[in-house]
């Protein structure tokens, strides 16, 4: 049973034999993100005080600025998986192929394959607001003992076996699921212990706050921009509150304390919208579902897209579950 202030080692200890396909392999793997975590979560914080911060010059495959800790967290998370020799291959948003690990041993026989975003939010970085790190965890489908391939990754997201993020933000928070609900754990960076803070976190069936870039407002579909009217409209529990802090794991780890709406849609700028489908959508679906909320791209689950590319972009509403359902009403009737 799983009880507060319970350290997530023990949790995972004793969680192990509940797993699915229970081999201890996905416990180490959980295990080696939060070795990293603390790592990466000690260098974020010290961000403002070194000479870290700020953009390397490089740009990522999508044509960002990639900036330092974006690097650093790249690094740290494939190098603690792939030391540890817990997964066969790695894909994450900053590397343009997937990463095929090859055992040592020759019979290598790890199944997982793990995709990424290492530091998500990184605009928020050189301002001191809080980003994040999201996981996703597969079951490869070609034979084990063989090079990873494509097709390990492009899954849909009802194949995930488990996902989570970290939020570096006031205390770090690991939040995780292994399709058996969600649990929060908060680092003590005192101990370097994570501790169960939040056990089995639901969203709210219904919600105040929605999450989205009104900037880009003019350039939305028509379903969005009457939803958005919607939530504004001076009626029972609304106007609903406008949050937005542009950090994709924060504004949803808010949104499901607290209830309410993420929305990333499409727009006449970005046909998918700006999320990636598999490291950032998908991790967060599978969440958002295990704790009773919803995500869609405003016509479909998310987790029933079938993925074509490593680092696809789809348009995204996740949260509550009745306010997810009104924006997709809103999207179907604009149709
Ligand atoms: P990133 O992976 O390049 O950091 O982009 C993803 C982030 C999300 O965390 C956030 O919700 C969104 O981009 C914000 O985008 P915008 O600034 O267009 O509103
Ligand atoms: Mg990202």
């Amino acid at each position: 049973m799983a009880s507060k202030n319970q350290t997530l080692g023990e949790f995972i200890i004793e969680n192990q034999s509940s797993f699915k396909y229970s081999s201890g392999e996905l416990s180490r793997l959980i295990n080696s993100i939060r070795l990293a975590a603390k790592v990466v979560n000690h260098e974020v914080n010290k961000a403002g005080l070194v000479d870290i911060i700020g953009a390397v010059g490089d740009t990522n495959i999508q044509g960002e600025n990639q900036q330092k800790l974006d690097v650093y967290a790249n690094e740290k998370f494939i190098r603690t998986l792939t030391n540890r020799n817990i997964v066969c291959g790695i894909a994450s948003e900053e590397e343009e192929n997937f990463i095929t690990i090859n055992s040592q041993d020759e019979n290598h026989q790890n199944k997982y394959i793990v995709l990424i975003d290492p530091l998500d939010g990184s605009s928020n970085i050189d301002v001191n607001v809080s980003v994040g790190t999201i996981f996703s965890v597969y079951r490869r489908v070609t034979p084990v003992g063989t090079p990873v391939q494509l097709e390990d990754f492009l899954q849909k997201g009802s194949q995930q076996v488990a996902a989570g993020y970290i939020v570096y933000g006031t205390s770090t928070m690991l939040v995780y699921t292994t399709g058996d609900g969600v649990n929060g754990f908060t680092l003590n960076p005192a101990i370097g212990s994570y501790y169960l803070s939040h056990p089995n976190i639901k969203f709210p069936e219904n919600g105040t706050i929605y999450s989205v870039n009104e900037g880009n407002y003019n350039h939305f579909p028509q379903g969005i921009k009457n939803y958005i009217k919607y939530c504004q409209k001076e009626e029972g529990n609304r106007p609903y509150t406008s949050r937005y802090i542009g950090s994709l794991v924060s504004d949803f780890h808010r949104n499901m304390i607290k209830g309410g709406i993420y929305m990333y849609p499409k727009s006449s700028k970005s046909s998918n919208g700006k999320l990636r489908l598999l490291y950032e959508c998908n991790p967060m679906a599978f969440l958002a579902e295990q704790a009773n909320g919803k995500a869609s791209n405003g016509f479909t689950r998310i987790m029933d897209i079938e993925p074509t590319e490593l680092h696809q972009r789809v348009p995204f509403i996740c949260g509550s579950k009745n306010m997810v359902n009104k924006a997709e009403e809103f999207m179907v009737t604009a149709k």
